[in-house]
């Protein structure tokens, strides 16, 4: 029997940082897995390189749901975004594994296609409404079918999603910016501009709008009920997804489908949202929430109740994670939509064999495993540097949901 005989823990930084999880088998075979927690990188590294390397030495790599079993329960301490960081990354790792030593795709294992191809969104952004239709004409240009739509509020600094050059790049700063927010500002605006993106493009477009958790539900109710002709795909994080109860309310007021969850780790996270059906989508990963085997696990409890999947895919979700998005989507009964920002072209040399869209799709890898090559060379090149995501603080100083 092959043994897991090396566990690293790479950082690299080509753009923004990430953390990867390699694992080595006593046969030679490696296993990627991406542990990268914007903002806390080092946090999960840690965890990964002082309290789970250790454990994992000698344990039998084909034992993936053991061995995600082992480390959940095994810690005492549950969820947590960086502990199911750290354990999604071996996770990943030995699926990886698993479709190399078997010669076959990890979709494959998953039990195959269940549709042609992996329908994403992209961003659209703008400094004014003139560049946010811009923007989204040149999307539509490159054959992207769903567009998620995001303009700067005048006079508001703290405007989320507005991408200044060729990628959006929050984390962006070695210590914390901090910005102006006004909701007042934002509920006047955002309904006004994605009129106007309706108007000049028409229906035959999925748009969809991220709020960021900047509104409390009963604002998130008017706002979902003042975009209600527009007919979104989706309002994204209406309120802080914390609070599961709180969807409740604005689902009572509006037709307006809901997805929440990015920031959201295990499936007692988004358990009532699922099971009282207070969401449409969500949109845990692969990387934030356990790992292929725990994802599905949340997937499936969600197709019960006619919620569909529509992951987190921001650029601070390494390729690693693109790739096991993708051999999820492909197979999830259920799936609705993914979320593609794509990389840096640096990040795409360090991550050798990254999926790319064409005509709005994503297509799995046919080569065994996920199809990622690590390239340390590239890697070394770009050392880590501390990075955060901005604060956000209202107008009278205080802090704000960002
Ligand atoms: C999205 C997200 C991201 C997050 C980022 C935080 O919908 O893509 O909201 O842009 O802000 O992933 O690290
Ligand atoms: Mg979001």
């Amino acid at each position: 029997m092959a043994t897991i005989d090396r566990v690293e823990v790479l950082v690299t930084s080509p753009g923004r940082n990430f953390v990867t999880l390699r694992i080595t088998t006593s046969d030679g075979v490696t296993g990627l897995g991406d542990a990268t927690l914007n903002g806390r990188e080092l946090a999960v590294a840690s965890y990964l390189r002082d309290h789970v390397a250790p454990l994992l030495a000698g344990r039998d790599p084909a034992r993936v749901e053991d061995t995600w079993q082992y480390l959940y329960k095994g810690a005492y301490w549950r969820r947590g975004p960086v502990t199911m960081t750290a354990i999604a990354a071996v996770d990943v790792a030995l699926w990886d594994i698993k479709g190399k030593v078997a010669g076959l795709p990890v979709y494959q294992l998953l039990g195959g296609r269940s549709r042609d191809g992996v329908l994403v969104y992209c961003h659209a952004s703008g400094v004014d409404v003139a560049a946010l239709v811009d923007d989204v004409a040149a999307y539509r240009e490159k054959g992207f079918k769903a567009i998620r739509a995001q303009a700067a509020v005048p006079g508001v600094s703290g405007t989320y999603g507005i991408r200044k050059g060729a990628y959006y790049e929050p984390a962006a700063t070695a210590l914390p910016e901090e910005q102006l927010w006004s909701t007042e500002a934002y509920l006047d605006f955002a309904p006004a501009y994605l009129a106007k993106v309706r108007e000049k493009f028409g229906f035959g477009l999925h748009l969809l709008h991220d709020v960021h958790h900047r509104l409390t539900p009963i604002e998130a109710a008017r706002f979902g009920k003042s975009v209600e002709e527009l007919r979104l795909f989706w309002m994204e994080d209406p309120t802080p997804a914390e609070n599961q109860e709180a969807f409740r309310l604005i689902r009572q007021h509006t037709t307006t489908p809901i997805a929440t969850g990015e920031v959201l780790n295990s499936i007692w996270d988004v358990k009532q949202l699922i099971t009282e059906q207070l969401i449409d989508y969500v949109r845990t990963t692969t990387v934030h929430a356990g790992g292929i085997t725990h994802l599905r696990r949340i997937f499936d409890l969600a197709a019960l109740y006619q919620v569909r999947t529509g992951s987190h895919g921001a650029s601070d979700l390494s390729p690693v994670t693109v790739a096991a998005a993708v051999a999820v989507d492909i197979s999830q009964p259920n799936f609705g939509i993914q979320e593609h920002m794509g990389h840096t072209i640096e990040t795409y040399e360090v991550f050798r064999g990254t999926p790319q869209v064409t005509d709005g799709l994503l297509h799995p890898s046919e080569e065994p495993g996920l199809g990622i090559e690590y390239d340390d060379e590239v890697a070394a090149r770009f050392p880590y540097q501390p990075r955060y995501l901005p604060v956000a603080r209202n107008l009278d100083g205080s802090v704000h949901d960002w």
